[in-house]
């Protein structure tokens, strides 16, 4: 599904956007999966706001934004799992990671319209360190996406900075890293947006009236281990390309997350 250009790209800027990785039936499976989650939610005493807390946006704002998000969503629905695993996914990563690629973890997130919520610039790395920083993200984007519903925001070539100090881990200083800061990257449903956990990111709250649905894949070198035992959970692990040389070496000490 890539050339080799694209993954110099990927090399040079730290993100990759590719168009039509899933079509639009495989989409529709995962919008219903999503609802599915979500209605069962309602009905449970699961159904929290995961809007990010800080001071990136006045608190007045911050107060009406909402972030509907789940972990393992591939533990929740079987078009996930399928997703997780879709031959262009696979066909993708191994260009981009290698031979070997290992799924680390899933969510989901949901901006439903007006007040969906933003995220402040951050790497993801302080969430899950590792030694060779093989960490990437794969943003699937399930409806189109643009600045007013708070698309992705990408700062290119910002991966070259290695690890850089978040504010109490979480995100870059505001003033220095506002959204702004980073490139739009509007997408359609079916795209894929992938870029490396130290590719400073972020996106703005959804403003418009359409909701903006996507599911987050993190995946890895399995041979590339945490440097810290943090955001080990029980979704991770599972071999989307290759093997695994360390399975008898690494087993992580797998907990429990509530969301
Ligand atoms: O999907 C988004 O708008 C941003 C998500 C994000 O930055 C994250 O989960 O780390």
């Amino acid at each position: 599904m890539i050339l080799s250009r694209d993954v110099d790209f990927y090399k040079e800027n730290g993100y990759l956007l590719v168009k039509g990785v899933f079509n639009p039936q495989e989409v529709e499976e995962m919008r219903n999966a999503i609802d599915q989650i979500l209605q069962r939610a309602a009905k449970s005493k699961n159904d929290a706001n995961h809007t990010w807390q800080g001071d990136y946006i006045p608190k007045a704002e911050l107060k009406k934004l909402v972030l509907k998000g789940f972990h393992d969503v591939h533990y929740h629905d079987a078009s996930f799992t399928k997703a997780v695993a879709h031959p262009n996914m696979t066909s993708i990563l191994s260009k981009l990671i290698g031979p070997n690629v290992q799924l680390h973890h899933s969510k989901m997130l949901v901006k439903p319209p007006e007040n969906g919520a933003a995220f402040p610039m951050h790497q993801d790395e302080p969430y899950f360190p590792h030694q060779n920083h093989t960490m990437m993200a794969a943003s699937v984007h399930l409806d189109d996406a643009d600045e007013e519903n708070g698309c992705l925001h990408i700062i290119p070539e910002s991966h070259k900075n290695g690890p850089m100090p978040h504010i109490g881990r979480y995100f870059l200083n505001h003033k220095e890293y506002p959204i702004e800061s980073g490139i739009a990257c509007p997408a359609e449903s079916g795209d894929v947006l992938f870029f490396n956990y130290l590719t400073v990111h972020g996106s703005k709250p959804n403003r418009s009236d359409r909701t903006r649905r996507n599911v987050l894949f993190q995946y890895r070198d399995p041979a590339d281990l945490p440097t810290k035992d943090v955001h080990v959970n029980w979704g991770q692990g599972l071999m989307v390309c290759g093997e695994n040389p360390l399975f008898r070496e690494y087993k992580p000490d797998h907990q429990l997350l509530t969301n």
